[in-house]
């Protein structure tokens, strides 16, 4: 796909200020836990952890929790890339809020099919494009620095999409129609994503420290079930991943890496303002 003007895709303020934090971050948590094995991750972890990783010696005891912590995340897209249904090699697959493409590789990996991701970020389009060469996969696995709700790529021809972590970054009623329009019919998506108790009333102050430390809007649970009605995309699952996800932040507190969020997401899981959940649709 030909790159479009940088004004096309970043085309508010709010969307420029998103794409310059992701080209200038390096954090330690992303970094330390892709070198691990080369898959580089945005999202969170889910499973229970080997906590026998806090003990032992202590020259190795922080490579050990990274590794276990990388291992939690890479979980955690397998769940999403189980739910994908039925993918062959013929098939094609998007990765909508691609970050530096661990979810996508890991598709190739699984299905050897074709998979296009699109970042807002030059950074990480590039990041993840030199991945792909590096692993002789460039002419199936391809980024593009390319706005989610307006991708380029051609209408009807996907089996499957998701959003790993991403959706919280723009309306779901946009996002929605921009999946639904690429699927085929009969074609499945797939998001995780952190959403807010619609039950106790609005954002809680620990959503709210999520919010602010990455610039998103997490949405309510129930406009995603909206969005996707509004959109011909009937969800076939939804699992709640809170309490699969609650040891991998206990963990992240104790690491290095701890980036400051923890408490943030620990609070509001805790107190039930928040819940991190899978959703498969079928597009109908
Ligand atoms: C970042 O992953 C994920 C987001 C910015 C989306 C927010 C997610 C929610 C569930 C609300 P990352 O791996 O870049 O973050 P970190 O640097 O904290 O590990
Ligand atoms: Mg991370």
């Amino acid at each position: 796909m030909p790159t479009p003007a940088t004004t096309d895709v970043l085309r508010t303020p709010y969307q420029k200020s998103i794409s310059e934090y992701w080209d200038a971050e390096r954090d330690p948590v992303n970094i330390r836990l892709g070198e691990v094995d080369g898959l580089f991750h945005h999202h969170y972890g889910i499973g229970e952890p080997d906590l026998s990783v806090l003990e032992g010696p202590a020259e190795t005891r922080e490579e050990r929790i990274i590794a276990e912590l990388h291992r939690l995340e890479s979980a955690q897209a397998e769940l999403l890339l189980d739910h994908l249904g039925d993918v062959g090699p013929e098939d094609r697959l998007l990765d909508a809020g691609c970050g530096r493409g661990g979810t996508s590789f890991m598709a190739n990996r699984r299905f050897g099919c074709d998979v296009d991701g699109v970042s807002i970020s030059q950074q990480q389009v590039d990041f993840a494009n030199n991945q792909a060469a590096e692993r002789d996969l460039s002419g199936k696995v391809r980024f593009h620095f390319r706005n989610m709700l307006d991708t380029g790529l051609p209408t009807g021809g996907l089996r499957g999409s998701w959003n790993n972590e991403s959706t919280m970054y723009v309306d779901l009623f946009e996002l929605f129609a921009e999946h639904s329009r690429m699927l085929k019919v009969g074609g499945r998506y797939v998001c995780v994503t952190g959403c807010y108790n619609d039950l106790t009333g609005g954002r809680s102050k620990a959503v709210i420290q999520i919010d602010e430390r990455y610039t998103c809007n997490v949405h309510a649970r129930s406009e995603y079930f909206k969005a996707m009605a509004a959109n011909r995309l009937t969800p076939i699952t939804v699992l709640d991943l809170t309490a699969a996800t609650i040891p991998y932040w206990e963990l992240r507190a104790q690491s290095s890496v701890a980036s400051g969020v923890e408490d943030a997401f620990l609070t509001a899981y805790r107190e039930n303002s928040f819940h991190y959940l899978l959703i498969a649709a079928d597009r109908i």
